[in-house]
């Protein structure tokens, strides 16, 4: 019972709700912390860093980075997930890793990471078997839209295979990404989405608490759980 409530307490679906992504580059001219910390304040439920692009920080400088986002993260009682790197994400105790299909198989990481929260990106029917049978504690879906934060994106797949996945899975966490926006959240939320994760909705929002609760509302109104 004690593992089942543990892995129960891990992720609920509603922590999905407004998925985080951020690394220094899509910050442009504003402190990455100052960034995030707004973020949290306007009530993302969940944080990815994803450290990418031309000028990433690297080493020490990363998890010295890594670890002010984990406290400021730990102070909002959001989860902290790191992109990729599993060994930065142990050596830190984040709380979270986030794999793609290149990266190390699910199998592996799952041994380090017990107890820790695990997603993986799937594009098709088999990945989210797999993922599911090997042990992933969500998958994201995407690009759903058109994304200008991703160079090497594969094609926008719309909400097609977002809402097989939905009937395939009626509980399993999903969250989708790419190109997610006020303006198109509703149709994914529909579509059968937990959640949404952004990168440049928000980095890119002049009103951080508006777009958020906007990304939200769309939720609270979708998923009629009373
Ligand atoms: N994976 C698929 S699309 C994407 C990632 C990391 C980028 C999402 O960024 P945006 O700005 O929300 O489209
Ligand atoms: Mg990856």
């Amino acid at each position: 019972i004690a593992f089942i409530v543990r892995r129960w307490k891990l992720l609920n679906r509603k922590d999905l709700a407004v998925y985080f992504i951020m690394g220094t580059e899509n910050c442009k001219n504003e402190n990455p912390l100052h960034l995030l910390e707004e973020a949290l304040q306007a009530g993302i439920t969940i944080f990815q860093l994803r450290e990418k692009g031309k000028q990433p920080l690297v080493g020490k400088e990363l998890e010295q980075f890594a670890m002010k986002c984990k406290a400021l993260c730990k102070q909002y009682q959001v989860p902290f997930i790191i992109n990729d790197d599993v060994d930065l994400a142990l050596k830190i105790d984040a709380d979270g890793v986030h794999v793609g299909q290149d990266d190390a198989p699910l199998q592996e990481i799952r041994k380090k990471f017990q107890g820790k929260i695990i997603g993986v990106s799937v594009h098709n029917e088999e990945e989210m078997m797999n993922a599911v049978k090997w042990g992933a504690d969500y998958v994201g879906i995407g690009p759903i839209y058109e994304t200008k934060s991703k160079p090497d994106a594969k094609k926008p797949e719309g909400v097609t295979f977002l809402k097989k996945a939905r009937n395939m899975y009626p509980d399993f966490p999903i969250v989708a990404i790419g190109g997610i926006t006020p303006m198109n959240a509703k149709e994914v939320l529909e579509s059968g989405a937990d959640g949404v994760a952004v990168i440049s909705a928000i980095c890119d929002s002049g009103n951080r608490k508006e777009t958020v609760q906007l990304l939200k509302g769309f939720k609270l109104i979708e998923k009629k759980e009373f």
